[in-house]
């Protein structure tokens, strides 16, 4: 099942996230972020999970983001290449710190391919073309999981929506959580189940699904509504990490 894990690598909050990008222009206050930060990792150790702890990043504002820089299959891991130039040297601070923990570490060299557009369904990934993954670093991305057994289709991100993962995740093997905008994609309806969120719920759509548990952003009733009859579900305030267009997901790697 693409939702069973045992391990999780995460990064502690660095101060100048409030320097973070922000689409409204938005500055988290640190302290803030902190506290969230820490329910988060609570939440994923009571979800199962080990937790491999990297150490801040003051030059990257958005380096808790690590969900951006790589991507997790199997033992192997692939080292994405962000297009934001802010963010782009991650990706070589990151490969050091985690080469230990896989067996196998393989590069996105050419065209930029960013975590967050990667949706993954057992051996099948979705990669969602933004402004942040173009269609090389895409087709580059789908060569590797290729050679690596996975099959990959390639889809469009709705032009507002940041990453493909801002707005749907995995409930279960066969079904995804969306908002009305990712539901309206013909791509998404005519291929997978649907659960769909209303309108003002979007960001619950970034849930994160890990073993029996639901992780499921704080602050959506209907949402948690919806899901609280079939799903363990374990609410995670991201209201001020959610300032700089960040969720559930994007805060961890998992395997
Ligand atoms: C960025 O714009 O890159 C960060 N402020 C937010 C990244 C969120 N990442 C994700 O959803 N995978």
């Amino acid at each position: 099942m693409t939702y069973s894990f045992k391990n999780s690598i995460i990064r502690k909050p660095n101060k100048s996230i409030q320097n973070g990008l922000s689409s409204q222009n938005l500055h988290p206050q640190y302290e803030i972020v902190l506290e969230e930060h820490s329910s988060y990792i609570k939440s994923m150790e009571e979800a199962g999970l080990k937790i491999n702890i990297l150490e801040p990043l003051e030059e990257y504002p958005d380096s808790i983001f690590v969900e951006d820089p790589a991507l997790t299959y199997k033992s192997s891991v692939i080292i994405q290449n962000p297009f934001d130039p802010s963010r782009n040297g991650e990706r070589d601070i990151i490969r050091k710190e985690i080469k230990h923990l896989f067996d196998n570490m393989l590069f996105v060299e050419d065209g930029f391919v960013e975590g967050g557009d990667i949706l993954n369904i057992n051996n099948h990934f979705i990669i969602g073309l933004s402004d942040r993954t173009n269609k090389l670093g895409a087709d580059n991305l789908s060569k590797i999981l290729q050679s690596l057994g996975a099959t990959v289709e390639i889809c469009k991100t709705p032009d507002d929506i940041l990453h493909f993962k801002s707005e749907c995740s995995l409930l279960d093997d066969d079904l995804i959580l969306v908002s009305r905008k990712m539901a309206q994609l013909d791509f998404l309806k005519s291929n997978y189940n649907l659960i769909e969120l209303p309108i003002g719920e979007e960001v619950a759509a970034n849930a994160l699904r890990i073993n029996d548990k639901l992780l499921l952003p704080d602050g959506f009733i209907r949402a948690e509504e919806m899901l609280s009859k079939k799903y363990n579900i374990i609410k995670v305030k991201v209201d001020e990490i959610a300032k700089v267009d960040a969720g559930l997901s994007c805060m961890s790697l998992r395997w």
